[in-house]
């Protein structure tokens, strides 16, 4: 692998980009080999992490690659970017991003396909496309948009500022922010609790939670009934309920002790 390194602990696995010395910036042949490390994944891991080698997390697109495209190859290049990354969040696994430093552009909207983002104190976000011409190619538009919503990004675009993680959690575009340096640590343990998790509970929420969130509130409402009764049906589900209601499966935990 040239851009990426592919670790497992247990049952996650811990994808790392891993062109350091451009800030990770997401060249064609970046993506090409993201999209072969997660047939991978999928097919040895529960749950997976991705994280970012060097200062960063990701600069986003290689901006010295895309100087020399057509619009035509322009396209073509969005559209290649949607499909991996839809293979993220939209796949087979639960995906959790550790985050820090920059955290922009094509970075941003990577960090936006996967399920629960982590950010530790360093991290900041940014999508600086206005000053660099262009527009969000990656997803943002679609996926960005959803977590912080349309006001946020436009101002975000328009004004080219950074957030901080703080703001990011305030915006619902991060889970969770901890002390710098505990980002990787603290998704892996996400993630490990994830991959215990029926696997057919985690493709439910992958999968239908935000096509119902797509949806008016009856199509919903009977698109969830489906689903429930699908995972409840289960021999899965009926062990893990037969397990609570003879007391050997763990309680509900109390944040207040
Ligand atoms: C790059 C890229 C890149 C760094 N493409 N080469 N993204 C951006 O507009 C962000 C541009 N990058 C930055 O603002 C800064 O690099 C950072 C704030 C991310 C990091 O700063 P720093 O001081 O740690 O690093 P640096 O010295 O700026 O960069 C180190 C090297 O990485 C340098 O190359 P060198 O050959 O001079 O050593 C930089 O040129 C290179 N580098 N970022 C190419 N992005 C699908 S559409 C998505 C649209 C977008 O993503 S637009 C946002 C693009």
């Amino acid at each position: 692998m040239r851009y990426l390194t592919v670790e497992y602990s247990g049952e996650v696995a811990i994808v790392g980009l891993n062109r350091p010395e451009k800030r990770n910036a997401i060249s064609d042949a970046f993506i090409e080999e993201l999209d072969q490390v997660i047939t991978e994944v999928d097919s040895r891991a529960k749950a997976a992490v991705i994280h970012g080698h060097g200062p960063h997390f990701c600069a986003g697109l290689d901006l010295a690659e895309h100087v020399k495209k057509s619009p035509f190859e322009g396209v073509h290049g969005s559209r290649r970017w949607h499909q991996v990354f839809a293979r993220i969040q939209r796949g087979k696994l639960p995906w959790f991003a550790a985050l820090h430093g920059a955290v922009v552009g094509g970075g941003l909207e990577l960090a936006s396909s996967v399920h629960v983002r982590v950010a530790d104190k360093t991290a900041f976000f940014a999508l600086p496309e206005g000053q660099r011409g262009i527009f969000v190619g990656g997803g943002a538009s679609a996926r960005t948009a959803r977590l912080m919503g349309v006001s946020r990004m436009t101002d975000l675009m328009m004004t080219g500022r950074s957030i901080d993680a703080d703001t990011a959690e305030r915006w619902a575009v991060v889970n969770y922010v901890v002390p710098e340096g505990q980002a990787l640590a603290e998704a892996i343990r996400l993630a490990a609790r994830a991959a215990t998790n029926a696997e057919l509970s985690n493709y439910a929420i992958i999968h239908a939670l935000p096509r119902i969130n797509d949806m008016g509130t009856d199509d919903g409402l009977w698109v969830e009934s489906l689903i429930a009764s699908f995972t409840a049906t289960s021999p899965e589900a009926e062990e893990r309920l037969n397990a609570f209601l003879s007391k050997r499966a763990g309680k509900v935990a109390n944040p207040n002790g």
